[in-house]
């Protein structure tokens, strides 16, 4: 049914409870309703077209409107819509989508247990690693270890595996067994070092909490390869080789959190390609269906494979929807989408580099302290003082008013604090990227004018 806008509203107050909102706040301001998407670009109720700068909320990779996507789905839902893959049953696209991911995981991954959300996936990271150890003897390893401003996901243990004061501080968060150490975050925590030593030092806070807690008390080190929600933390080159190295020397697990930096947002297949490091495991989910419908997943490697099949006897988990066959059909076809048209090898060689070329010359903005990225992902810190890298305060408004007028100006870019994100769909064009960085300093421009800062 055709409604106005206001009718919509109307509804979302009296009815609808959105995830991370203050309804309050939302029920004054009114909800923006978006109504329908072709490639890169959204239409609100109003008929408003806006840039899609945040790929949905970092998934919508193959970008909006791919038909094959649809027709996936209803050959799918016409010819088994459900059936559970418990009580030793499978259903085809369960294995072809199984089988795929193998192909297209580094060599280490052949196995993989499928969740809705990432969130899901990641307590199945944390059941896995404990029962891995249960199966091999240690009982004792259970701690996992992850990263202040990480994000694993809502869930009590994703919320909990994540570094967000804000989300422990709800539901009496983190329960047992969770411990974080500092991000790699140069510009924030760098100081007068460089980014090389810097990153060194930042995996050398993973050792001495390794050490601290007592090596055989430690499961496994989770991390994304750039942390998302966080604010686009990108770690020096030197970071994750070093973690790596620490993880192998105490036989802690190392996780890698996939769910945005996967299926090709920094211009290789996974993150810890990009980065050179190889993970035990790694959790999916996002741009494994760009979006197009819920699915997500555990990677697990040939070591944990192994153990998890020769051992015997049952791993208690699973969910309803786990290898969903709608999803997972959907899901299979998309990544060959990925992959017939090589859209991940032209973000390396093409979109990444375009990209990251018109972002960086926002460097010279008055109100930009550093600009960051690498493929298809990007960030502004927003700052006061340039050369002190002193930020607004408090923190977090200025990011918000900038956002609103991205919002205003048909631009959809994140703010996390005073850091500005961007991750559009990956067949973004030159044309779109150049339409993103003129919105992008219109933007910064009208927020520098409100804070009475010349440009
Ligand atoms: N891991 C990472 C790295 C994520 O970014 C999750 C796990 C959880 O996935 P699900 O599918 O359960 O949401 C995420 C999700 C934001 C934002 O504001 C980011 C996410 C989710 C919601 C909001 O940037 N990332």
């Amino acid at each position: 049914m055709q409604r106005t806008t206001a009718e919509w509203q109307a509804i979302d107050r009296q009815h609808y409870l959105h995830p991370f909102s203050d309804p309050k706040a939302l029920h004054e301001s009114g909800t923006r309703i978006i109504t329908r998407a072709e490639g890169v670009w959204l239409w609100d109720s109003d008929g408003n077209r806006i840039l899609d700068g945040m790929a949905g909320l970092w998934c919508v990779n193959v970008g909006y409107g791919r038909r094959e996507l649809v027709e996936a789905a209803t050959a799918q839902m016409t010819e088994l819509p459900y059936y559970n893959n418990f009580f030793k049953t499978a259903t085809p696209p369960v294995l072809e989508l199984s089988a795929l991911l193998a192909e297209v995981t580094p060599p280490q991954f052949n196995h993989v247990y499928f969740s809705n959300s990432g969130s899901e996936a990641n307590d199945t990271v944390v059941r896995l690693v404990r029962r891995y150890w249960d199966v091999l003897g240690e009982p004792q390893r259970k701690i996992v270890i992850s990263r202040w401003q990480g994000y694993h996901g809502s869930t009590m243990a994703g919320a909990s595996l994540g570094g967000m004061p804000a989300m422990h501080a709800q539901g009496d968060l983190p329960i047992p067994g969770i411990v974080h150490i500092d991000p790699p975050y140069w510009y924030g925590l760098g100081g007068t070092l460089s980014p090389e030593e810097f990153g060194l030092n930042a995996a050398g806070w993973l050792e001495r909490k390794i050490l601290e807690l007592g090596p055989d008390r430690v499961a496994a080190f989770i991390g994304e390869p750039i942390q998302g929600a966080g604010g686009v933390i990108i770690p020096p080159a030197t970071y994750w080789p070093e973690i790596e190295r620490i993880c192998k020397k105490y036989a802690v697990l190392l996780v890698s959190d996939e769910v945005i930096c996967g299926f090709g947002r920094t211009g290789r297949w996974f993150g810890c390609e990009t980065f050179g490091f190889e993970p035990d495991l790694m959790t999916i989910a996002k741009g494994m269906s760009s979006g197009y419908l819920p699915i997500g997943g555990v990677m697990v490697g040939d070591k944990i494979a192994t153990v998890m099949i020769e051992s015997g006897g049952e791993f208690n988990h699973g969910y309803t929807y786990s290898g969903h066959p709608t999803c997972c059909a959907v899901a299979e076809r998309n990544i060959r989408i990925l992959r017939d048209e090589k859209i991940i090898e032209t973000v390396a060689a093409d979109a990444g580099p375009y990209l990251q070329n018109r972002w960086r010359e926002l460097a010279d903005h008055p109100l930009v302290g550093e600009v960051r990225g690498i493929g298809l992902i990007g960030a502004l810190e927003l700052v006061k003082d340039k050369l002190t890298r002193g930020r607004f305060a408090p923190l977090g408004e200025v990011g918000t008013v900038c956002r609103d007028f991205c919002f205003q100006q048909g631009l959809i870019m994140r703010a996390v604090g005073d850091t500005m994100i961007i991750a559009p769909p990956l067949i973004i064009t030159h044309e779109e990227i150049d339409e993103l960085a003129l919105r992008a300093r219109r933007c910064l421009d009208l927020t520098a004018a409100v804070l009475g800062i010349a440009n």
